[in-house]
C-alpha cells in the first residue's frame, strides 16, 4: 500500500485515499464483527439419564482439550456450547436444529448413542454443518450424512479382534449376548461371522433391551447352553450391573468365560466391579492403561482436572473430536461448512489410544484394536493390553 502511494501523483493520491477510506468504511464493521464473532461448537450429550456417564466423560475431555490448547483458534474465540439431550433422540434433533439455526455453530459434536447421532444427521446435511460423532458406534452412522466425521470407533472394528482371539484360545462354543439395537446387532454379526469362519460354534444369540435391561433371564439361558464363553456387548455404563448378576448367578464359577468388546469393562466403572472382572478378555481401541507417553500424560491431566474420574474410551472420542475440529479450524483460518469438513478429512495424529487416521473416503476412524485382560495394577483393576491389530478400518464398510 505504502509503495503504491509513493508512485502516484499528489492529486491521484487524494482520489485514491478517498476510495480507500470509503472501502475501509464499508468493510470495517463486517470485518470487526467477524473478528469478534466466536467460533461456536455445539456439544450435544446425554448429561442426565441412564447414559450420563458418557456425557460426563466427553464433556470433561472436551474441556481438557480446550484448557490445554487455549480457547483461541485462527484469532477467534472458541465457544463450547454444551446441551443435554438426556439420551432422547427427539431432543437431540431439536437441539441440533437450534444450534445450527440460532447459534450458527461451525460444528455439531458429541452424540452418546446411535439413535441420537442418526436423529441429528439430517440437520447436519441441511445446514451443511460438520457433525463429529464422538461416541456412537454403529458402522452405518457415517452413511447417514456426508457431513459426519467419527472419532469414536465402530463395533465391527472392535468385535473382530476378540473373535480372532477366542478361536485361537480354546474357545470352541460361544453364546452371544448383545443390546438389541444398532451397535449390538453389528457386534453380534461381526463376532459370529468371524468366530464361525475360524471353526467355532454359536448355539444361542441372545439380546437384551436398551432401556432397563434385566440380565437374569438371559444369563439363565447362557448357563443352560454351557458354552466355553459368552461374548457380550453392552453400551457404556451397563457393565457394572451386568457383572454383578454374572457373579451372583455363579457363571464365573461354572467355567463360562466372559469375553466381549471393551464397552462392558469400561474404565469409568471398572475400578468398582470387584474381582469378578479379573481375567475378562475384550478387544477395544482404548484402555486407560495404554502404555504410551501421550496416554500417560492424558490420564494424568484428565485426573488432575477431574479427581474422581478415570478417563474411558468415550473421553478419548471427545478429546480427539476436539482435536479434529481445532486443527480443521486452524487450517482453514476459521472457515465453516464444506471447507471445514474437507479439513477434517484425512487428519493423522497421535491420540492417547495410539496413531489414528480420519479416512477421507469413509470419514470414519482407522485405528489399532487391542486385546486386553482385566488385571490388578497397583491394586486397581485395569484393562491391560497384550496384543494389537494395527490400523483397523471399519470392516462394516465393505459389506
Ligand atoms: C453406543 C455404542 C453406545 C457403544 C455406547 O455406550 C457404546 C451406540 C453408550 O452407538 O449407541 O458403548
Amino acid at each position: 500500500m505504502t509503495t503504491t502511494r509513493r508512485l502516484v501523483t499528489h492529486s491521484a493520491l487524494g482520489a485514491l485515499g478517498t476510495i480507500a477510506c470509503a472501502a475501509a468504511g464499508l468493510l470495517t464493521p463486517g470485518f470487526a464483527a467477524a473478528q469478534a464473532d466466536a467460533l461456536k461448537i455445539g456439544l450435544i450429550l446425554p448429561m442426565t439419564g441412564p447414559f450420563a456417564s458418557t456425557g460426563r466423560q466427553i464433556e470433561a475431555a472436551a474441556r481438557l482439550w480446550m484448557a490445554q490448547n487455549g480457547a483461541k483458534v485462527a484469532g477467534k474465540t472458541v465457544e463450547l456450547i454444551v446441551k443435554d439431550d438426556a439420551g432422547v433422540a427427539d431432543t437431540t434433533r431439536r437441539l441440533a436444529q437450534e444450534l445450527v439455526v440460532n447459534d450458527k455453530v461451525v460444528a455439531l459434536a458429541g452424540f452418546g448413542l446411535t439413535p441420537l447421532a442418526l436423529a441429528a444427521a439430517p440437520v447436519a446435511t441441511q445446514g451443511k454443518t460438520p457433525l463429529v460423532v464422538m461416541a456412537a458406534a454403529t458402522s452405518s452412522i457415517t452413511e447417514a450424512s456426508p457431513y459426519i466425521i467419527r472419532t469414536s470407533f465402530t463395533l465391527p472394528q472392535a468385535a473382530i479382534g476378540i473373535a480372532e482371539w477366542a478361536a485361537k484360545n480354546k474357545i470352541k462354543k460361544a453364546v452371544t449376548m448383545v443390546t438389541d439395537y444398532g451397535p449390538g446387532i453389528d457386534a453380534e454379526k461381526f463376532f459370529v461371522d468371524r468366530f464361525l469362519l475360524n471353526g467355532g460354534t454359536v448355539p444361542e444369540k441372545l439380546r437384551t433391551p436398551l432401556r432397563s435391561p434385566d440380565f437374569a433371564p438371559v444369563l439363565q439361558k447362557v448357563r443352560d447352553a454351557q458354552p466355553d464363553a459368552v461374548f457380550v456387548f453392552l453400551p457404556s455404563g451397563q457393565g457394572a450391573a451386568f457383572m454383578k448378576q454374572f457373579a451372583e448367578r455363579g457363571l464365573d464359577k461354572a467355567g463360562i468365560k466372559l469375553i466381549g468388546t471393551g464397552d462392558v469393562v469400561d474404565d469409568d466403572i471398572l475400578a468398582d466391579m470387584g474381582d469378578v472382572a479379573l481375567g475378562v478378555v475384550t478387544s477395544h481401541h482404548y484402555s486407560a492403561a495404554h502404555k504410551s507417553p501421550a496416554n500417560q500424560k492424558y490420564v494424568a491431566a484428565f485426573q488432575a482436572a477431574n479427581p474422581k474420574m478415570r478417563p474411558n474410551f468415550m473421553s478419548v472420542g471427545g478429546y480427539d473430536g476436539m482435536r479434529v475440529i481445532y486443527k480443521a479450524l486452524e487450517a482453514t483460518k476459521g472457515a465453516s461448512g464444506e471447507a471445514l469438513l474437507a479439513a477434517m478429512k484425512g487428519q493423522i495424529f497421535e491420540s492417547p489410544r495410539g496413531q489414528v487416521l480420519i479416512d477421507a473416503q469413509t470419514r470414519d476412524i482407522v485405528q489399532d484394536i487391542y486385546i486386553r485382560r482385566v488385571e490388578k495394577v497397583n491394586g486397581a483393576l485395569y484393562n491391560v493390553e497384550f496384543d494389537a491389530m494395527k490400523g483397523v478400518k471399519d470392516p462394516g464398510k465393505n459389506r
